[in-house]
């Protein structure tokens, strides 16, 4: 690896201080689908990615869309952490005329390679992508997040065909098995029973992983690359809201009210 555990363990800690004084300076947002995928977002971007935050439209570069598109502070964090914009403009998240929505915009945030937001239609796009890198023939990756809840969208199955049918090796996907939707626990509203299984079923490369162990993340999509004939789903194993202890796993994280003590108690549990 490029980085060492501790390295990477500090980037994963700042990354998740930036997304709590973004969110905290607009007062409310997206904590928990942010929180859980930044692990897997720091091993992209650090250790993974072909990207070039100085030549951002680069023909064979790697490209992330983030389908789970409420995410999108945690990308803007790895973002600026990368150099992609400055520092300073994270307190301006989702105010009027700000580079940063809430949800991710291709068209606005220097980076960010697909507009997500409506969830179940990233994996597809990704999937476009990964096709056109292939007729290219430029080697170029497309990874693609994709949330639980968001799984009970049919759009994402149809992609899976698609993508199985095209033997998109060059697709790599991640499911943020966090367990949690908008507002209770999957197996309590729609279960998606095992994830991996229905992976399998659709004819994709599967492996499943503790969300939040960098060397299992980078070792997972190390593995995805040696299969040359099929496209990757690695299923994650999350904490929703992992890394502020005070609202890790519950249901509430999923878009709350973040107040400057709110900050400064989650800052603490991030020293
Ligand atoms: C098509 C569509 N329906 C509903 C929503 C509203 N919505 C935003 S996030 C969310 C829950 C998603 O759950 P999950 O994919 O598990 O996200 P995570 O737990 O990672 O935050 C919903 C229903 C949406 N953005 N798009
Ligand atoms: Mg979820």
């Amino acid at each position: 690896m490029l980085n060492d555990m501790k390295t990477l363990e500090d980037l994963a800690k700042e990354a998740r201080r930036i997304v709590m004084r973004m969110i905290g300076s607009l007062g409310k947002g997206h904590v928990g689908g942010s929180l859980s995928i930044v692990d897997l977002l720091v091993v992209l971007y650090y250790e993974q990615m072909r990207v070039d935050p100085q030549n951002i439209r680069m023909a064979n570069r790697d490209r992330l869309v983030m389908s789970k598109g409420h995410a999108g502070p945690a990308l803007y964090a790895l973002l600026t952490m990368k150099g992609y914009f400055d520092r300073s403009e994270i307190t301006t998240l989702n105010q009027p005329g700000t580079n940063l929505p809430s949800h991710c915009d291709m068209k606005l945030t220097k980076g960010v390679d697909m507009t997500t937001g409506s969830l179940g239609q990233g994996l597809s796009a990704a999937a476009g992508m990964a096709l056109a890198n292939r007729l290219d023939n430029n080697g170029a990756y497309v990874y693609c997040v994709i949330g639980d809840g968001e799984s009970q969208e049919g759009q994402i199955w149809e992609a899976g065909m698609f993508a199985r049918q095209m033997r998109l090796y060059n697709l790599i996907a991640f499911l943020d098995k966090n367990g949690l939707q908008i507002d209770g626990p999957l197996e309590q509203i729609n279960s998606l029973l095992s994830a991996a299984e229905k992976w399998r079923a659709f004819g994709w490369h599967v492996q499943e992983i503790d969300g939040h162990d960098m060397q299992a993340i980078n070792n997972a999509i190390e593995a995805a690359k040696a299969c040359t004939d099929l496209p990757s789903m690695i299923v994650m194993n999350t904490v929703k809201g992992k890394g502020w202890r005070k609202i890790e796993n519950t249901v509430k994280c999923h878009s709350m009210p973040v107040s400057p003590e709110d900050v400064a108690d989650a800052l603490r549990d991030l020293a």
